[in-house]
């Protein structure tokens, strides 16, 4: 991660979402096969995939009482990896190591079981709360290899998710990850932007916020804000907030404008960032940068007003020392509108 010098670490791409209903199972093969394929997966790869997807819908068709699959191609630096994320609304898993003991398919006759899912994947995760839903998550890299070194060794991992108001293909909400240039510096730049309304006006918003980001050489987060403010001008404007997270440090730093909400969450505590109001394209008022304590085991959440923030970390047992992905994907499910674009990231420092 800390090899490419102001790199993109990862950032928010097409998700592909399907709602549970009967034609469920055939479209999540078709989807994440091609997705697969498009990654250069071998064949025997692509077929694992599709296996996966084929048990997460099998069981939100039988056994939940709503819910959606979210499949995409993330990138981590130069390495594309297929994710797959099955998010439902209850009953939730009574007993989840027992769910994913062999032997105990939801599906009794077809399905390969969820702990097959976890032993074909190269990294997964599940988390349920019961009464209110469950999230399971999958990704299959390019290559036949664990994550590289580096990724593996980084104080902060990072992950996110978007998804679209009910009706439209395309989300005006995103967020990216990059480094922050310096040789030998873990620092980490973060951005979760909301476009102004929704559909394709609005991803075009958020498609110019992120090469904005990605081409930013400031080094704080007003700097990348302002950055940000120019590449947004002449379009419909965005609401924005710029993260520096400096594990070293271990503090969070933060500029914002218009409504994103951030806060860090430690043992179940949080700490609200605020912003300024305004739009970023169109009217700066003058920036403020607020900071938080960021220690191991600490997480930050950035999220759109497309996410209800009347959610607490204490509604959350045990979500928040999983994969931020998974975390992005808890929160989204629980704490979402569907009259809006969602948009969440998630960075979480980790325990040495
Ligand atoms: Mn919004």
């Amino acid at each position: 991660m800390g090899k490419v010098n102001g790199g993109v670490v990862t950032e928010a791409g097409d998700v592909c979402w399907l709602r549970a209903d009967v034609a469920l199972a055939a479209a999540a093969r078709r989807h994440a096969g091609q997705l697969a394929r498009g990654i250069c997966l071998s064949g025997e790869r692509v077929s694992q995939v599709e296996l996966c997807v084929t048990e997460m819908a099998t069981n939100l068709l039988k056994h939940t009482r709503d819910g959606s699959l979210a499949l995409r191609v993330v990138r981590f630096g130069g390495r594309a990896a297929v994710e797959c994320l099955s998010l439902d609304s209850g009953p939730g898993i009574e007993d989840v190591p027992l769910a994913l003991r062999d032997g105990t398919s939801a599906v009794g006759t077809l399905g390969i079981g969820m702990g097959a899912i976890g032993r074909l994947a190269d990294v997964s995760g599940i988390h349920s709360l019961r009464g209110r839903g469950t999230v399971l998550y999958a990704r299959f890299h390019a290559e036949d290899t664990t994550p590289e070194p580096d990724a593996r060794v980084a104080a902060v991992d990072t992950g996110g998710l978007t998804r679209p108001i009910s009706g439209e293909q395309v989300c005006g909400d995103t967020w990216a990850v990059r480094t922050t240039g310096g040789a030998g510096d873990d620092r980490l730049l973060l951005m979760m932007c909301d476009g102004l309304g929704h559909g394709p006006l609005a991803a075009r918003v958020a498609d110019r916020a992120r090469e904005a980001f990605r081409d930013s050489r400031r080094p704080g987060p007003s700097g990348v804000l302002e950055d940000v403010h120019a590449g947004l001008r002449g379009t419909r404007g965005a609401a924005v907030a710029i993260a520096l997270v400096e594990p070293a440090e271990q503090r969070v730093r933060l500029s914002g404008v218009g409504n994103i909400s951030a806060l860090v969450t430690v043992a179940a505590s949080r700490t609200a960032l605020l912003s300024m109001p305004g739009i970023v394209g169109a009217h700066l008022p003058r920036l403020r940068t607020f900071d938080a304590e960021f220690p191991p085991g600490a997480a930050l959440v950035l999220h759109s007003d497309g996410v209800s923030d009347r959610w607490k970390p204490a509604d959350f047992p045990g979500l928040f020392a999983q994969d931020p992905t998974l975390v992005a994907a808890q929160i989204l499910n629980q704490a979402a509108v569907r009259r809006d674009d969602a948009g969440i990231v998630v960075a979480a420092h980790r325990r040495a």
